[in-house]
């Protein structure tokens, strides 16, 4: 999420002449990715063409992203049961981290809790939020009740100070809280319809994060924490897709990919039997010449026959080896 823009303000309150001439690493969504398959198509623009493709982990796993290495690019971690397997590369292979968390039931979310860089995890019990800020197995940093137990939380940068923190969603009203204190909101807003599916990602790169709202396969675009209508309304992808953002490759903006199945694959194609077995067109001997046939197709069924049978032109019939014989027969 977006350590970069906490040291950048850091920075900047030491000496004002602080330029930003580096891209701010952007968020990935902080909720489970849900849905099922080993297939990633990562995307690093909001093209039709995934650039990134690969297989990752088990069908069934439950996969979250995050940037638990703190370099700016989202990455991919699995969960067994309380189990994290993280990785920090886009792609198959070993996990280069495992740890332990929370219970095996457990609701889990990941952000920059404490806004020192990369992601961490939080388990969620009802509306109390159990913080951890290492990547280690251990007692929570910090608790805070949020919302209701019932409401659907998101994670985000709302504000843009390199932490993230929570927001509540209840139909189409979105509860943004810019602190981890368990205060009242900062922001409330309604954003598009209570059936919608929502994504949450700093699509523009300016450091803040603000919703997407997916309907089918066209993704509603928004760059701020308004009601206004949507920056830009973009088809990706097909509407049977889990969706995933994150900055796959750390230039500071979110983008999509999608997890899928791997595609069912065809019945075996069983071969067809062998025409005519044990009863050959023409017998092996005598040695016949083309004039011994009647037509090139029935000079052509012996030869293939034969060819089959034993691998050999029996008859010599091809003189010139172009596996097509007697071709001044009518
Ligand atoms: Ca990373
Ligand atoms: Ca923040
Ligand atoms: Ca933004
Ligand atoms: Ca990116």
């Amino acid at each position: 999420m977006h350590h970069l823009h906490r040291l950048l303000a850091a920075s900047a309150a030491a000496c004002v002449l602080v330029t930003v001439t580096f891209a701010s690493p952007a968020l990935a969504d902080g909720r489970e990715v849900g849905g099922t398959g080993q297939q990633y198509f990562l995307n690093d623009a909001w093209s039709g063409t995934a650039n990134r493709s690969f297989a990752y982990g088990r069908d069934t796993d439950r996969v979250y992203t995050g940037d638990w290495d703190g370099n700016g690019t989202n990455t991919l971690a699995v969960r067994r049961a309380n189990q994290y397997f993280l990785s920090n590369s886009l792609g198959g292979g070993a996990a280069d981290q495992t740890l332990s968390y929370g219970n095996p039931g457990d609701a889990v979310l990941v952000g920059d809790w404490d806004g020192k860089g990369g992601d961490t995890l939080a388990v969620r019990r009802g509306n109390q939020y159990f913080l951890r800020n290492s990547l280690t197995s251990g007692a929570a940093d910090k608790v805070l009740g949020y919302g209701k137990p019932d409401d659907t939380v998101l994670v985000g940068d709302w504000n843009g100070d390199g932490t993230d923190t929570l927001a509540v969603r209840r139909g189409n009203t979105y509860y943004f809280s810019n602190s981890l204190n368990g205060g009242t909101a900062d922001v409330v807003l309604s954003y598009g319809k209570p059936s919608d599916q929502v994504v949450v990602g700093d699509w523009d790169g300016d450091g803040k994060d603000t919703l997407t709202v997916r309907r089918g396969n066209v993704y509603y675009v928004s760059n701020s924490l308004t009601s206004n209508t949507a920056a830009q309304q973009i088809a990706y992808g097909k509407p049977t897709d889990t969706v995933l953002a994150g900055d796959w490759d750390g230039d500071g903006k979110d983008t999509l990919g999608v997890r899928r199945p791997a595609p069912t694959p065809p019945p075996a194609v069983t071969p067809p039997p062998p025409t005519n077995p044990g009863n050959p067109p023409r017998p092996i001997s005598p040695d016949l010449d083309c004039k011994d046939f009647a037509t090139q197709a029935e000079a052509q069924a012996a030869y293939d026959y034969w060819m089959a049978a034993t691998g050999r032109d029996v008859y010599n019939l091809d003189g010139d080896h172009d596996g097509r014989v007697c071709e001044t027969l009518p």
